[in-house]
């Protein structure tokens, strides 16, 4: 009775299981940046060109492992050592999920400030010039400094402890945010310091720099001991030459092995990503839009993946 019911359920999800995970969609996870919204939708019409059925879901950054873990979601194009690399090596070490692949891009993300701070913070990119001046990245002058992060998870708490800086952490709830803010004290000429990144629209507009923290080494993360504070872990930077991957489920090879190509073939460049942000954060297209004009101005390089990726 054991043996054979348990045959039953066995051909009953090898009968169902395979025929439900191809009869979805393929699904992409949108974040809340600009390459990363622009490139998803470039992709996913990339993929339907080729016939591919899409869907494209919104998602917070912390919750596309869930979703990619379980098969709800097959692509995120964008995934950022500095932010996310610890989280996702730990999701493909376990069978999870699986490396898309590697871009070309060199990636960083890391506090950053306008250039015309440096007058009032000398000293600066150095992070040694925040322990004196801290106040001058308060709203009044006076008090703690602000650093003004997104929706996206950082040690900072960590790190200004580690380091001992006056400085707390405001957390803004969207890139759309964290932009505004950049353009609005840019244009007032404030002092500021905010999480940014690299390749990312604000570097072909505004001149500014990187804080220069304590070189990211794996210890950092892990040994007390390690740097600047020897109690406290994250004394240092992220780092600094970030790689950049794509994600894939793992049902993506059974659903569409034509999509697992050309995610695989589909490797971007800091230029790539650069014109991506600018596109959607520098403009005033939509999203739509600015995938458009990015997949216009790289037509053959498409037609390439397309043919590598040999989906026929
Ligand atoms: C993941 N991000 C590019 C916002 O740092």
């Amino acid at each position: 009775m054991r043996a054979s019911l348990k045959r039953l359920i066995c051909i009953f999800v090898l009968s169902f299981l395979p025929n439900s995970v191809l009869a979805t969609p393929v699904t992409l996870i949108e974040l809340d940046w600009g390459s990363q919204r622009v490139l998803t939708h470039a992709l996913a019409n990339i993929l339907e060109d080729q016939g591919i059925d899409t869907d494209i879901v919104v998602h917070s950054s912390p919750e596309q492992w869930l979703q990619l873990s379980t098969g709800r979601a097959d692509i995120q194009i964008e995934v950022w050592e500095g932010t996310m690399g610890n989280k996702f090596m730990s999701h493909v070490k376990r069978g999870r999920m699986q490396v898309g692949g590697t871009h070309h891009a060199t990636t960083r993300e890391d506090w950053w400030y306008p250039k015309y701070s440096e007058a009032l913070c000398p000293g600066l990119p150095d992070w040694k010039a925040l322990q004196k001046c801290a106040s001058v990245f308060s709203p009044d002058g006076k008090g703690k400094g602000i650093y003004y992060s997104g929706p996206w998870e950082k040690p900072d708490r960590a790190r200004i402890r580690a380091l001992e800086l006056d400085f707390e952490v405001v957390t803004l709830e969207t890139s759309d945010e964290l932009n505004g803010l950049i353009h609005r004290y840019i244009e007032s000429r404030v002092p500021f310091l905010v999480f940014n990144w690299t390749p990312n629209w604000v570097e072909a507009i505004y001149e500014g720099s990187f804080v220069e923290f304590p070189n990211f080494t794996e210890e950092c993360q892990s040994d007390a001991e390690w740097g600047y504070n020897k109690k406290h872990i994250w004394d240092c930077g992220n780092p600094k030459g970030g790689w950049l991957k794509s994600v894939v489920s793992n049902d993506l090879a059974i659903k569409s092995p034509c999509a697992l190509n050309i995610v695989r073939h589909f490797k971007l460049s800091n230029s790539d990503l650069a014109l991506a942000a600018s596109l959607l954060d520098a403009h005033t297209l939509t999203i739509e839009e600015a995938a458009q004009v990015w997949q216009i101005g790289n037509k053959e390089r498409i037609d390439a993946i397309i043919k590598e990726a040999n989906c026929q």
